[in-house]
C-alpha cells in the first residue's frame, strides 16, 4: 500500500482537503514523503492535462485518483437529478474527468487498475426523485444510465470509475459499502469499483474492518481520515487494525489522506505520514513472515 494526499486544484468550500493550491502544492506533497497525489478537480476543461502529467512525472509523484465532488458542490451537477439536462451535464463532466485521468495514467506509478475517478457527491440525492426506497430505486436507474457512456470512456482510456459510500449527513443515496457493492454488482462493468473512506465508514458501518473485507473484491481506492476527519492518529480510529484488514483482504492500492487541514495543512500531511508509515511497514512485515 502506498500513501497519497488529496490536493484541490482550485479554491473550494469542501473542508476535508489538506492542501488547496493545486499545482503549487505538488512539490510540497512529494517533499513531505507521499508516494502519490489525489487531485480534486471541479472542471477538467480548466486543466492543462499534458503539463500536469509532465509536472507529476518530473516530481516522481503518480496520480492515484481524481475527485469530482466539487462539480456537485460548486455547480450543482448531479448524475441522478430529476432534470435530464443536469444529468447529461454531470455525465459529460465525468467523461472529461475520465479523459484527464487517462492522460495522468501515463505517469509512472499509477494504480494497477488505472487512475481512479471517484463518484462521490456527484451521485446526487435520491430524495430529489422520490422519498424512501422508491427514490433510491429511481436514483439507481438514473445513475446506471448516466454511467453508461462514462464507463465506455473508462474502458477506452484504461482508467477506473469508483463509487464511494458517503455518510447519511451528506447524501441519502449509497451510504454503506454493502449498498455500493450491490449497485456495482448489478451494473457489472470491469472498470467500476469502490472507494472506501474511513471517515464515512466510521459513521455507517457496523465494523469498518468487516465492511472493508466485504468490499474487498471491488476495492480500488481508500480515503483515510480519523473519526473527526482530522489526520490519522488525531481521533479514535484504530488504523493498525484497519491496515491489517486491508492487507489481509489483499488490497495493495493507495491510502489517500482526505483530511481537514488541521492543525495546519502541512501538519496534517506530516501527521498522516508519521502515523501511517510505521504501521504500514509493520503490517507488511507481519504479512511477510506469516
Ligand atoms: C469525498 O471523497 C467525500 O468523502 C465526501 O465527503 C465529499 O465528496
Ligand atoms: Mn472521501
Amino acid at each position: 500500500m502506498r500513501l497519497s494526499l488529496v490536493v484541490s486544484l482550485g479554491a473550494t468550500t469542501f473542508e476535508a482537503v489538506a492542501m488547496r493550491e493545486g499545482f503549487a502544492d505538488l512539490e510540497r506533497v512529494a517533499a513531505l514523503g507521499f508516494d502519490g497525489v489525489e487531485l480534486a478537480v471541479r472542471d477538467p476543461a480548466e486543466v492543462e492535462g499534458a503539463a500536469l502529467a509532465e509536472r507529476c512525472a518530473g516530481l516522481g509523484l503518480p496520480v492515484a485518483a481524481l475527485g469530482t465532488g466539487q462539480a456537485y458542490l460548486h455547480e450543482g451537477l448531479s448524475l441522478t437529478s430529476p432534470a435530464a439536462g443536469i444529468r447529461r451535464a454531470a455525465s459529460e463532466r465525468l467523461r472529461q474527468h475520465i479523459r484527464l485521468a487517462s492522460m495522468l495514467n501515463e505517469v509512472r506509478g499509477a494504480p494497477s487498475s488505472g487512475v481512479q475517478v471517484i463518484v462521490g457527491l456527484l451521485r446526487g440525492q435520491a430524495a430529489e426523485a422520490a422519498a424512501g426506497a422508491a427514490g433510491r430505486e429511481q436514483a439507481e436507474g438514473r445513475l446506471r444510465e448516466a454511467l453508461e457512456a462514462v464507463l465506455a470512456e473508462a474502458d477506452a482510456g484504461e482508467v477506473g470509475l469508483a463509487i464511494e459510500p458517503i455518510n447519511r449527513y451528506e447524501t441519502d443515496f449509497l451510504n454503506t459499502a454493502a449498498e455500493c457493492v450491490a449497485v456495482i454488482e448489478r451494473i457489472g462493468h470491469r472498470r467500476l469499483g469502490l472507494v472506501a473512506d474511513t471517515f464515512h465508514m466510521n459513521i455507517e458501518e457496523v465494523s469498518i474492518e468487516a465492511g472493508l473485507r466485504a468490499a474487498a473484491p471491488h476495492l480500488r481506492h481508500v480515503h483515510v481520515a480519523d473519526s473527526n476527519r482530522r489526520p490519522p492518529g488525531q481521533g479514535h480510529l484504530d488504523f493498525r487494525s484497519i491496515l491489517s484488514a486491508l492487507r489481509d483482504a489483499g488490497y495493495d492500492g493507495y491510502l489517500s489522506a482526505e483530511t481537514l487541514p488541521l492543525p495546519t495543512s502541512e501538519d496534517a500531511a506530516r501527521l498522516t505520514v508519521s502515523h501511517l508509515r510505521p504501521m504500514l511497514a509493520e503490517v507488511e512485515e507481519r504479512r511477510r513472515i506469516s
